[in-house]
């Protein structure tokens, strides 16, 4: 994926096994990508590495075939061995490059950040996107203290990335976290138990896209 690519991305969706049965995650991946996501990360904690790599391989088939990068969290090995777009990592997770050479040279690394030293850390560590949060408090990461909506235009001033704002964050609240100067967003929880996944998403994205518009008619 090149960064023309990720710059471009604004609703990232991540197909958490905390809330989506593996027996559902294809049919579920379909949904979101009909909701218009830029970009899927298949998120499983607790399942083991041989099931996400069976998983990873299937939601692999579908993204590509719809042109969705397919980012796997935690797992560079997996992301190499499918041919993932991207693979994601976390703070207590190995640095960046260690990450980039297990994934392989054609897969993007993206890296959690929760403050905004941690985001300029990611930046000069050679992260080619970044999620930052939780704004808000969120079952989906429970341990984590929220940073709230004013480090999202710090954050923006302070690191020249794809910077994709987590946590807490739902179609009615989205207003005010694009206000606070948000371009692109992780919805999780939201967009998984949303009744219809579908409208749901393309609510999501049309906020979003009429935000680039205003964006783009400045510049
Ligand atoms: N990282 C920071 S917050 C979060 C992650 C993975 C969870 C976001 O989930 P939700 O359900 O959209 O609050
Ligand atoms: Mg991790």
């Amino acid at each position: 994926m090149t960064a023309a690519d990720l710059n471009s991305c604004r609703l990232y969706g991540i197909l958490d096994l905390g809330y989506v049965e593996s027996s559902e995650a294809v049919k579920v991946a379909e949904q979101m990508i009909a909701a218009g996501i830029d970009l899927l990360q298949l998120r499983a904690k607790a399942q083991p590495a041989s099931e996400i790599a069976r998983l990873a391989a299937d939601l692999h088939r579908v993204t590509a075939a719809h042109g969705v990068p397919l980012i796997i969290n935690d797992h560079p090995e997996i992301a190499r061995l499918v041919a993932a777009e991207g693979v994601h990592v976390g703070q207590d997770d190995p640095p960046i490059a260690e990450v980039r050479e297990i994934a392989g040279p054609n897969c993007s690394v993206g890296k959690s950040t929760h403050s905004v030293d941690q985001a300029i850390r990611a930046f000069y560590e050679g992260a080619d996107y970044i999620g930052f949060g939780p704004i808000f408090a969120t079952p989906t990461k429970p341990d984590y203290r929220p940073i709230g909506l004013e480090d999202i235009r710090k954050v923006h001033d302070a690191v020249r990335l794809p910077i994709f704002c987590i946590g807490g964050i739902k179609l009615d609240n989205l207003p005010e976290v694009i206000e606070a100067g948000a371009r692109r967003v992780v919805i999780v929880s939201g967009l998984l138990l949303a009744e219809d996944i579908a409208a749901y998403g393309r609510a999501a994205k049309e906020l979003l896209n009429r935000k680039s518009q205003i964006e783009n008619q400045k510049s």
